[in-house]
């Protein structure tokens, strides 16, 4: 089983990136922004508790985040293994995850960030506001206060996943495929 974690600053090219290694290595993809997303637009009392905080480009708490997580890959077991596309994205979630997937025997194989700079980060994110709509992505201020948001309580799993030798970067600037390359000769190499 090989189970990915992918990180990186709003942007960065994590779900873009997700899909690839999901088709290439056969995983699941969990992405928690796209599960919170799918709630918001269905109404869910969840969805309902999440808009407030992502409108913002706050993180939702974590108590919302870990459960639904828990939930999700409670709901599509017999996989080969799964991607986490933005979660963790706290010390409290990198632990829960560590806890609960060893109750299942099973442990995060790498983490891997996708670094980029913040300058390119917004263009990309204001470009996908105006094609795709994302409210958290129109606005130059709600974007900032994400990258804010990933420096103060992200950035730091960087140490976390160190400490436990599973902490991996990539430069996640360059043509998506070029990126993949990047990606998957790491990942070949496991
Ligand atoms: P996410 O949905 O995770 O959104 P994101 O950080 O913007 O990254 P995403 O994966 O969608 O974008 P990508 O970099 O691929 O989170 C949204 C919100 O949900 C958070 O702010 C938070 O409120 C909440 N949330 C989610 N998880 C949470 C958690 N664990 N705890 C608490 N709250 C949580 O791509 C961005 C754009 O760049 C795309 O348009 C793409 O086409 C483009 N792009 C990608 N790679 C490129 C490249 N190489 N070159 C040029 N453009 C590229």
């Amino acid at each position: 089983m090989i189970n990915i974690v992918l990180f990186g600053k709003p942007g960065a090219g994590k779900g873009t990136q997700a899909e690839f290694l999901r088709i290439k290595y056969n995983l699941l993809h969990i992405s928690t922004g796209d599960v919170f997303r799918y709630n918001i637009k269905n109404s869910t009392k969840l969805g309902e508790l999440a808009k407030s905080f992502m409108d913002k480009g706050d993180l939702v708490p974590d108590n919302l985040t870990i459960s639904m997580l828990e939930n999700e890959v409670d709901k599509n077991t017999g996989v080969k293994g799964y991607i986490f596309d933005g979660f963790p994205r706290t010390i409290n979630q990198a632990k829960a995850l560590d806890k609960f997937l060893a109750k299942k025997n099973m442990h995060i194989t790498t983490t891997i960030a996708l670094e980029a700079n913040d300058e390119e980060l917004i263009i990309r994110l204001l470009n996908r506001g105006i094609i795709g709509g994302r409210l958290d992505d129109q606005d130059e201020e709600k974007i900032r206060n994400r990258f804010e948001e990933y420096n103060k309580k992200t950035s730091i799993l960087k140490v976390y996943y160190e400490n436990q030798k599973k902490f991996h970067s990539v430069n996640g600037i360059g043509e998506v495929g070029e990126v993949n390359n990047r990606l998957t000769s790491l990942i070949d190499k496991l």
